[in-house]
């Protein structure tokens, strides 16, 4: 096996190239063969300076995130050697240059720390990115960043994990020159200059006048941003030596956090969900996407294909409906330009790319067709008898809809193999989620094009079966369902919300509601009530308030009130109509607290998720968690709902759902796969 790691000499500078694809990590391979070569150029007399470079794109992506898998699961060890390689490139007797473009982040920065000069091409971004792992840099980033560029502004890249930009980095003295060009040869001329390593982090510092920031609200709960303010601190109390040791205790704690087990779960699970057994890569050509119905979801979809830089065609059946949403998206660009979040130049192109169309003129060209008419079956059928009639063969139809059963609307067309659901979630050029549903006919290709397409458009594609609600909505009904009984027994509307905001839920499910308009899910309850199993419980209340016209945030009132800035404020009234609720369930109501709260929602989400995993609805745990974390606002520090469940036992969770059982009924009965897992050892 070739090494990861390779050494070659021009004139009398070795140049030491990181070549570990894709990224070039760390791993304890590259650290073992950075050390020989380390070793190697320091030993060779023909040698002056060194420059350590990265090959390909980036220079060093920090250390292999599958390793921490390995250690926290007890597979391997923590890879102690690094750690002393750095330390011999810092104290080596000739000048080392780190040469970095690309990432330079984690490990990969801390390794330039060590080095005695750092150069960079404009585009590098450095940071200690590690918190947003729930970890905190482990190699000696707390100690070496501070002495280098000063507490306050370590603390911000270490606490945040925000990079900076190889201008920033100029100017605050992390690196001494920004290279145009060739950087090999950038940095050769840098290191030929050279006479003398310097050494690279000052005296340690003087102890007494230090500020650190404040954590912004969203870290301030959060463990490993305390942890590296608390690192970052030690580094102008300690010798740099000891400071080293604390890094390393506070960095295994981080190690073994169920937040970093949670946020590593993250990162890779973002990028799992994109490969699906069975399903090829496919990187689709989209130079043109149709959508079909320009209300609020059609428009939104429309954006977020000329956001990716894709022309669009935009159509509706009300040639009002249309001129609203073209004037709405205009005014969406022209204030994101004014706000700053982009140039007037860009907002303009972005403009024009999407034009309207009358009728479906010119959409027989587009490599996509999304319908984004009114959830009705009917009409449904009726686009896409519509669209089967003009759409070129190898174009993708796809439907929106959030709810409908993706094979009749197939079976509207005389090709369902190309026929897929993408499910963008509300507002669709903003929100990260597209839900790709396939029909029982849609074929592998399709389903693999539609995954290139939530990469061209830079979301997080899940890749999901076809039944009512599909995971995301199917498992939030079961949700969104205790909240409302939570409330017929008893507790504030209010305090519902809260325990699931405090647990680091985005929203609460009962503010969602009222955001997203109650009145939508009361007409199809309506429509279906001839479904109903009389023998099983069901909330009365929502129903209830939208009999008061209450609709949520648009008529001013749902589950609150709203004032004219749309400040929510506890309602009254809302207390009456659940007292009445409670009564015509034949509930007495008591006092409920948050933990209660907090586990019935939230057990809801994992049996209902264990149901979708035993049905094949959903094929993995990490479809599910991934659905949720970018869709549903749920805390990545949680890792979704079934990592969730997975850290906090699933034996726990059972157990909890058996009591809920028992004292609500068979809405609770445990998914026989969460009885399964709870019957397994604690891994
Ligand atoms: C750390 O360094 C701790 C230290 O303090 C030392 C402790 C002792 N490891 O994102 P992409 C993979 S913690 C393993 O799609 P992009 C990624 O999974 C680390 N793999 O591309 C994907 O694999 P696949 C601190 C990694 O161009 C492929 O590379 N560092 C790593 O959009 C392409 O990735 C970070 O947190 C890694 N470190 O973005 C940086 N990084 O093709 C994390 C990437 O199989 N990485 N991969 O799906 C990133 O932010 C982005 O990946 C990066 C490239 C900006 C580098």
């Amino acid at each position: 096996m070739s090494s990861p790691v390779r050494i070659s000499q021009k004139d009398a500078i070795a140049i030491i190239t990181i070549d570990n694809p894709p990224v070039n990590a760390i791993n304890p391979d590259v650290t073992q063969s950075l050390g020989a070569r380390v070793d190697e150029a320091i030993a060779d007399a023909g040698v002056r300076a060194v420059v350590i470079i990265g090959a390909g794109r980036n220079f060093v992506a920090g250390y292999d995130i599958n390793e921490f898998v390995r250690i926290v699961s007890g597979e391997k060890e923590i890879d102690v050697h690094l750690g002393n390689v750095l330390d011999d490139i810092e104290l080596a007797p000739k000048p080392v240059v780190a040469a970095m473009q690309g990432a330079a982040l984690g490990g990969g920065l801390e390794l330039a720390l060590a080095c005695h000069y750092r150069i960079a091409g404009p585009a590098t971004q450095l940071g200690q990115p590690e918190v947003k792992l729930g970890l905190i840099p482990g190699a000696g980033g707390t100690q070496r960043l501070p002495r280098l560029i000063g507490s306050y502004r370590a603390a911000v890249m270490c606490a945040t994990g925000a990079p900076v930009t190889a201008a920033e980095a100029l100017d605050n003295g992390l690196i001494d020159e920004i290279v145009e060009g060739d950087l090999l040869e950038g940095a050769l001329r840098f290191a030929a200059a050279l006479t003398s390593p310097r050494p690279t982090r000052g005296k340690d510092q003087s102890l007494s006048t230090f500020i650190l920031p404040k954590l912004p609200p969203k870290l301030k709960p959060l463990f490993a941003p305390n942890q590296a303010l608390a690192a970052v601190e030690l580094a102008n109390r300690l010798p740099f030596a000891q400071g080293l040791i604390e890094e390393q205790r506070l960095f295994r704690e981080c190690l073994y956090s169920n937040e970093s087990k949670a946020l590593v779960h993250v990162f890779l699970g973002e990028r799992e969900v994109a490969k699906v057994p069975g399903v090829p890569k496919v990187t689709p050509e989209i130079k043109l996407a149709a959508v079909i119905g320009a209300g609020t979801m059609g428009r939104g979809i429309a954006m977020a294909y000329a956001n990716a830089g894709v022309s669009v065609l935009l159509t509706d059946e009300s040639p009002d409906a249309l001129e609203r949403a073209m004037l709405a998206i205009r005014a969406q660009y022209k204030s994101s330009a004014s706000k700053g979040r982009m140039s007037p130049a860009d907002a303009n192109s972005r403009i024009e790319r999407i034009q309207k169309a009358e009728g479906y003129a010119g959409m027989e060209n587009a490599n996509v067709i999304v319908e984004a008419v009114f959830e009705d079956m009917v009409l449904k059928k009726r686009v896409f008898a519509d669209i089967d009639s003009f759409a070129s063969h190898d174009a993708i139809l796809a439907t929106n809809t959030s709810s409908l059963d993706i094979d009749q609307i197939a079976a509207a067309t005389r090709r369902p193999e190309r026929v897929i659901g993408h499910h963008f979630f509300s507002p669709a050029q903003v929100m990260r989620l597209l839900e790709i549903v396939r029909g029982k006919a849609t074929s592998p290709e399709v389903t693999g094009a539609s995954l290139g397409i939530a990469r061209i458009l830079g979301k997080v594609g899940v890749v999901v079966g076809n039944c009512r609600g599909f995971v995301g909505n199917r498992m939030f009904h079961c949700y969104r369902r205790e909240a409302q009984f939570l409330v017929e027994e008893g507790a504030r509307p209010a305090d519902v919300d809260a325990a699931l905001v405090d647990f680091g839920m985005a929203m609460g499910p009962l503010g969602v509601g009222d955001l997203a308009g109650l009145d939508v899910g009361w007409r199809i309850r309506k429509e279906h009530r001839h479904l109903d199993d009389p023998s099983v419980r069901k909330p009365l209340i929502e129903d209830m308030l939208c009999e008061a016209g209450r609709f949520g945030q648009k008529t001013r009132a749902g589950w609150y009130r709203y004032d004219d800035e749309r400040n929510r404020i506890d309602d009254p009234e809302v207390e009456s109509i659940a007292a009445e609720a409670a009564r015509r369930a034949g509930i007495t109501r008591r006092e409920i607290r948050a933990d209660e709260i907090r586990d019935r929602c939230l057990c809801a989400l994992v049996n209902e998720g264990c149901r979708i995993l035993e049905e094949g609805i959903a094929a993995r745990p990490v479809d599910i968690d991934m659905i949720y974390v970018t869709g549903y606002g749920f805390p990545p520090h949680r890792g979704g709902p079934m990592k969730y469940a997975e850290l906090a036992g699933w034996r726990r969770v059972h157990d909890r759902v058996r009591e809920l059982e028992r004292v609500h009924g068979s809405l609770w009965q445990p998914a026989s796969l969460l009885a399964k897992l709870a019957a397994e050892p604690a891994g």
